[in-house]
């Protein structure tokens, strides 16, 4: 058998911050758990996520026939936040996985270059039949379930996979391999009597312990859905316009995290602290030992051209070529213009700020329909007789029906 630690101190060297190892057998119960959500409707929304696909995803053999082990890992994507804006105009919330370049850009080479190397070092040992698949979030894999069995980290309660010394701000990625590794046991950590996000969940997308109603959840509606979103939850879902890290952000193993980083100072204020962040160190193989501050990975520092907190009203006027520049590197060209300007039209809406209006009455004319309705619940929502005055006069040349809908709901609460 291959030395696993030799296998977890190259995982290290690549950047990841935890390596662990469990076998290939299948996941029956997240099979289980699954497919009842699904019958449930709680994962309505997202068409690829079946039946058949969960079967799939639970049977490691199903993904590569002679799979016998999972090396799963865990990528720390904290990074300096930037200043708070002191501008008196409306802003919007990014959620933080996206402040910084596309994961699956950043891990996938490192998931190549591990795999190559698993190659050569198997061959040290005699064993030339090396197969190998790699997932990053995409892939047909369940991560979180392959997290928790390898000891990666627990299931919180908000249903991301917490880990020691770093919360759940760590992305997943596996290689399923044909290669037989000592497994790792799972983690006796749990949440305790804790229940602090299912409460600040805004929308309450989080009904009961680990349970999400993916329909409610803001990630989804921001990132994930493709058409108009739900009346009623468009007035909680306040300035966010890609995704969303309340239930994450309120978690006490994440303070911890963040505190590391020196995200935080003493009256747990935003802070930058390059000054203070030190060289990555090193994790101990047999875990994941607490350092006390880290080096951020450069490819998740904040973008400048995306932000963390951008001003709401010049997005309206990106055009789609504007769009595609600008978020070429950043997971948020996944929602596409189209998506991301109807987020900041109910961004801005939740504002309820005057200074949007001339935008937002721009936007009525926009050429995605989907735009134009949700800027009308926007103005609808900021009210005023200049409000009035445009929606009436779009109502006169909307063609789209949907879209005269908004208009016709907008004038009633404008
Ligand atoms: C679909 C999906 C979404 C959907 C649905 C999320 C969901 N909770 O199901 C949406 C779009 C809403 C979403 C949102 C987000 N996502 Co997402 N998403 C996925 C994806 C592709 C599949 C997840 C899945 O299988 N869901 C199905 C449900 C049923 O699975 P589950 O919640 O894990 O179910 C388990 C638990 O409920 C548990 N369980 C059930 N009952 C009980 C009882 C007890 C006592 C215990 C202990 C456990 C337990 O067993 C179930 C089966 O294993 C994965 C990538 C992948 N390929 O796995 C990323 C992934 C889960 N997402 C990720 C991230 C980062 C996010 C966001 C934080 C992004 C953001 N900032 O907006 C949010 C978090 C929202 C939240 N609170 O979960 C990361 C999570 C990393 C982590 N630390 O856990 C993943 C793993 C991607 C990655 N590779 O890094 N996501
Ligand atoms: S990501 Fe936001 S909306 Fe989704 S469950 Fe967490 S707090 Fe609720
Ligand atoms: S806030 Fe509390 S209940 Fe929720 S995931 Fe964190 S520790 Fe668990």
């Amino acid at each position: 058998m291959l030395d696993t630690q030799t296998i977890k101190e190259y995982a290290y060297s690549l950047g990841f911050d935890i390596a662990r190892i469990t076998s290939a057998a299948a996941f029956p119960e997240a099979k289980q758990v699954i497919q009842e959500r699904i019958g449930r409707g709680l994962l309505d929304g997202l068409p690829w996520f079946t039946a058949e696909r969960a079967e799939i995803s639970c049977h490691p053999d199903a993904l590569l026939p002679e799979a016998q082990s999972i090396i799963t890992l865990a990528l720390c994507y904290l990074t300096e936040q930037p200043e708070e804006p002191t501008s008196q105009v409306p802003h919007g919330n990014i959620s933080r996985y996206a402040w910084g370049d596309d994961y699956h850009d950043i891990i996938k080479p490192k998931l190549q270059q591990f795999a190559e190397w698993l190659k050569d070092y198997a061959k040290t040992t005699g064993t030339e039949e090396v197969e190998t698949r790699l997932f990053v979030d995409t892939g047909r894999m369940v991560d979180r379930a392959v997290a928790q069995r390898a000891g990666l980290g627990w299931f919180g309660k908000n249903t991301n996979i917490l880990t020691k010394g770093w919360g759940s701000w760590v992305f997943l990625a596996e290689i399923v391999t044909n290669l037989p590794l000592e497994p790792d046991n799972a983690l006796k950590a749990n949440c305790g009597s804790c229940e602090i996000c299912l409460h600040a969940c805004p929308t309450g997308a989080l009904p009961n312990a680990y349970e999400l109603d993916s329909t409610r959840c803001i990630s989804f509606l921001t990132i994930e859905l493709r058409g108009s979103i739900p009346l009623e939850l468009r007035p909680l879902m306040g300035n966010l316009i890609f995704g969303c890290d309340i239930c994450q952000e309120v978690c006490p193993v994440n303070k911890v995290a963040e505190k590391r980083l020196g995200l935080r100072d003493a009256q747990g204020k935003p802070v930058i602290a390059l000054d203070m962040i030190k060289k990555r160190e090193p994790i101990t193989v047999s875990d994941t030992k607490p350092v006390k501050i880290f080096q951020p990975q450069p490819e998740f520092r904040t973008r400048p051209a995306v932000g963390s907190t951008p001003e709401l009203i010049p997005l309206l006027a990106l055009t789609e070529e504007e769009f595609r520049e600008r978020f070429r590197r950043s997971p948020i060209k996944r929602t596409k213009r189209r998506g991301f300007l109807r987020n900041v039209c109910v961004a801005l809406g939740n504002s309820k700020d005057p200074q949007a209006i001339p935008a937002l009455v721009n936007a009525l004319h926009d050429s995605e329909a989907l735009i134009r309705g949700h800027a009308a619940w926007a103005l609808g929502n900021i009210g005023g007789t200049t409000v009035v005055t445009a929606l009436q006069a779009a109502l006169v040349t909307e063609e789209d029906e949907e879209v005269q809908k908004e208009i016709r709901y907008a004038l009633t609460i404008g």
